[in-house]
């Protein structure tokens, strides 16, 4: 084959002579070319300059995820060392699953009605909460309630017996489906101290624990460029947040928008006395 016909063929047609077409004619002029009496479309080519930004270009941080076992120091400061530990097999799946099936059935799950500015609403989940003092938090008070579960007893000295720690009192979250959820906070009540560890167990349908740092004050309460963690929280997994956790980052339970069964969570706290 000569080497004209090869080339054409390469090219996916019989190749016509190699004029370029005429751009098409615009049908919105004022869009595409000067306005009638500008001059400056005349003036030649354009010229481009590179103009500094005035600000420095600020990346987002890439949010982290954890999802294996192991010990997470997740910051240094502002106000010291914040640090997670996760767990996710604490509980064997066997025990997870009675467990599960049984708190959901048997704890008297109620619905909260918190207060925002003076306005009523209703939390978008059920809980319950244990302890020999009452608990207030967004401005309403769960009642002091001391009859235990007997399988929450038995999770709390496993809880115990595992993190060193001891614990007086327990929340108790159940979302019943991919709607509820918990908005951004910080378990920083007075009630609960200053650096208060926190046992967070979790059955049922895996969920997305977020975490966001509370940005500095320069930020003036932007959180745009603050450092996120994702960490799935699955059946039977624990983690605790020690250290300066509730006074450096906040978290969430955010809703998902696909199919999700229920969850029960149970924060493990130790509350003080309020003076
Ligand atoms: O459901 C969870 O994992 C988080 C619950 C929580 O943030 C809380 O009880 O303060």
């Amino acid at each position: 084959m000569g080497d004209k016909r090869q080339r054409a063929r390469v090219q996916g047609c019989w190749a016509q002579p190699r004029v370029r077409p005429a751009p098409p004619k615009p049908n919105c002029p004022s869009a595409s070319g000067p306005a009638p009496g500008s001059t400056s479309w005349k003036a030649g080519p354009r010229t481009f300059e590179f103009q500094q930004p005035s600000k420095p270009i600020r990346e987002v941080p890439p949010e982290k995820v954890i999802e294996k076992s192991g010990v997470y120091d997740i910051s240094h400061g502002p106000s010291g060392l914040s640090r997670l530990r996760l767990l996710t097999d604490f509980l064997p799946q066997v025990d997870a699953d009675w467990m599960f099936s049984t708190l959901l059935a048997e704890l008297p799950w109620s619905q909260k009605t918190n207060y925002r500015q003076g306005e009523a609403y209703e939390e978008p989940r059920l809980t319950c909460w244990y302890g020999e003092l009452p608990y207030t938090y967004s401005n309403s008070t769960l009642q002091a309630n001391s009859q235990w579960h007997p399988v929450l007893s038995s999770l709390r000295a496993a809880v115990e017996s595992h993190s060193g720690c001891s614990f007086n009192s327990l929340l108790c979250n159940l979302y019943r489906d991919g709607k509820d959820s918990i908005a951004w906070h910080s378990d920083n009540e007075p009630s609960l101290g200053p650096r208060p560890t926190i046992a967070s167990l979790s059955l049922g349908d895996t969920r997305l624990f977020s975490l966001r740092k509370q940005p500095a004050p320069e930020e003036n309460g932007d959180y745009t460029y603050v450092e996120r963690l994702r960490i799935p929280l699955s059946h039977g997994s624990l983690l605790m947040m020690e250290g300066c956790t509730q006074d450096d980052w906040q978290h969430q339970v955010a809703k998902e928008y696909h199919d999700r069964g229920p969850r029960i969570n149970l924060t493990f706290r130790t509350i003080h006395p309020e003076p």
